[in-house]
């Protein structure tokens, strides 16, 4: 047959897109999710630009595959797929899978309310609130979070030298707080930030190396955050979070605001117990909470959780036909 087959269940959570794949995904080889992950990407990623990019998906398309789990103390594996590739851990993905996931019987906790699930990342746990027939409320405890490194330079055309603390969340997040080459993300429209984000990510990765301390196969810096002040009166700060060629997160980022609230504990702006409500460039929040304090490879770090929510738009059966010339998707 020519013509592949994907049940989709489409989402979003805070404003982000969540194409949560309930049907046609390949069985794949490996031990963790991690080995999935890279079993998926050398012989399935068409499956990903195809659902992805236009004309099934879009720019800031995101979305998740669910597999059994290869772990023990997990109830579900996620395979997280996104128009940037297949990220290790994606928070607003999980908020979304999550709700998803639970609303259609797809994910069946031993415990209501409460899983454990394994991402290429680790384990995350969650909890979540449910109303009759409807999640309101995710909370994930994400993988350990840290400060990579400190005060890292590049210079990026149109804005001139920029110095970038580097941390992790899931993902390594390069964050540009107020200098004086940059004041407020509320300076810049989203266009300019999509075009100022690939020169700095290009010349961070150009010059430094980010490979996680304990799983190696994580490696590079693939997202920007660009920092803001908050425009609610209930958040704490406002972010812009660029990733992919041409996509700024809608939500407000959970593995984003994870790196975020490691790098604001390192430099002593928050401590463990407290909270961190993030706000996204379109005005919508997830809360952090700086759960506890624990060590990656010996270097300090948090556990940190986010608390968000999704609301299900739509069942899409999409075709991937292989005679379409834009059977794998494009990108102008
Ligand atoms: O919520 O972690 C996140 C995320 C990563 C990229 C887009 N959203």
């Amino acid at each position: 047959m020519p013509r592949h087959a994907f049940f989709c269940i489409d989402g979003h959570t805070c404003g982000n897109p969540v194409r949560l794949v309930a049907g046609g995904a390949p069985w794949l080889e490996g031990t963790t999710m991690l080995e999935r992950r890279a079993h998926f990407l050398r012989d399935h990623d068409w499956i990903r630009t195809g659902l992805m990019f236009e004309p099934r998906g879009h720019d800031m398309m995101s979305g998740a595959i669910l597999y059994p789990p290869t772990r023990p103390d997990c109830e579900i594996g996620v395979l997280f797929i996104e128009s940037s590739g297949c990220l290790p851990m994606c928070g607003h993905g999980t908020i979304g899978t999550i709700t998803l996931g639970v609303e259609h019987g797809l994910i069946a906790p031993r415990i209501p309310g409460r899983l454990s699930i394994d991402t290429p990342a680790g384990k995350v746990d969650i909890a979540y609130r449910q109303e009759g027939a409807h999640v309101e409320e995710v909370r994930l405890t994400n993988v350990p979070a840290f400060l990579h490194a400190e005060g890292l330079t590049a210079t990026v055309e149109g804005l001139g030298e920029i110095v970038v603390d580097v941390a992790y969340g899931g993902n390594f997040y390069a964050i540009v707080e107020p200098q004086r080459n940059f004041r407020d993300m509320a300076d810049f429209t989203a266009a300019q930030l999509i075009a100022l984000s690939p020169r700095l990510r290009a010349a961070l990765n150009a010059n430094y190396d980010f490979v996680h301390p304990e799983q190696p196969q994580i490696r590079g810096l693939s997202h920007i955050l660009w920092t803001g002040a908050p425009t609610r009166p209930d958040a704490d700060a406002r972010n812009a979070v660029f990733y992919g060629d041409k996509a700024i997160d809608r939500s407000p980022c959970g593995t984003g605001t994870s790196a975020r609230m490691a790098q604001l504990v390192a430099r002593g702006r928050l401590k463990v117990g407290d909270e961190f409500r993030h706000e996204s460039i379109i005005g919508s929040i997830f809360t952090g909470r700086v759960e506890s304090a624990t060590t990656v490879a010996g270097r300090p770090a948090i556990i940190p959780s986010i608390t968000g929510w999704a609301r299900m738009t739509g069942l899409n059966t999409i075709f991937i036909d292989d005679r379409d010339p834009f059977a794998h998707g494009f990108v102008v």
